[in-house]
């Protein structure tokens, strides 16, 4: 009996070990979906960029940033009676777990500010999502024409192509 005790002490601290095993911490990455952008006119010195976000967590979208543009702000769209309006969401827009937030004209958007040329429809600009807690997302963002309400463009192949997070 007392040999047998000896055993399981010796035991013990190897079965505490393999359940103590570490959880796998899950990479919460943002999903993109439908990246858009509307072409400019010449002078226009402002753009909007469209784009579904759903992140597997509470997380928020904080800002953007693109080569193409000055500086990139997340906006909220609203409508005062008849006027619209349009204000920066400084602390981010919120991205609730596992909800799909659309980004679409008359809502919220990036807006990409001071513009170094005109956005071209065609054209496909890169657009860098940061966000509190997950990793940066690349979007490579296609330039629908002027007025164009969606991406217009059917989605090339398989989802997510050409818009996957590329880190
Ligand atoms: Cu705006």
């Amino acid at each position: 009996m007392r040999r047998l005790i000896l055993t399981l002490g010796l035991l013990a601290p190897v079965a505490i070990h393999a359940v103590a095993q570490p959880v796998a911490a899950q990479p919460a990455t943002v999903r993109a979906e439908q990246p858009w952008a509307r072409a400019t006119a010449p002078r226009q010195t402002v753009g909007g960029v469209y784009v579904t976000l759903t992140s597997p967590v509470d997380d928020r979208l904080l800002g953007a940033s693109s080569p193409v543009a000055g500086h990139l702000e997340v906006h909220e769209m609203t409508m005062e009676g008849n006027v619209m309006r349009m204000r920066e969401l400084t602390g981010g827009l919120k991205l609730p777990a596992g909800q799909a937030v659309a980004l679409a004209p008359g809502g919220f958007h990036v807006m990409l500010v001071d513009l170094k040329q005109p956005l071209a429809a065609g054209q496909v600009i890169p657009v860098q999502l940061r966000f509190e807690h997950a990793p940066p997302v690349d979007l490579q963002v296609r330039v629908a024409p002027v007025g164009a309400k969606g991406p217009g463009v059917a989605p090339s192949g398989a989802q997510g192509s050409g818009m996957e997070h590329a880190h």
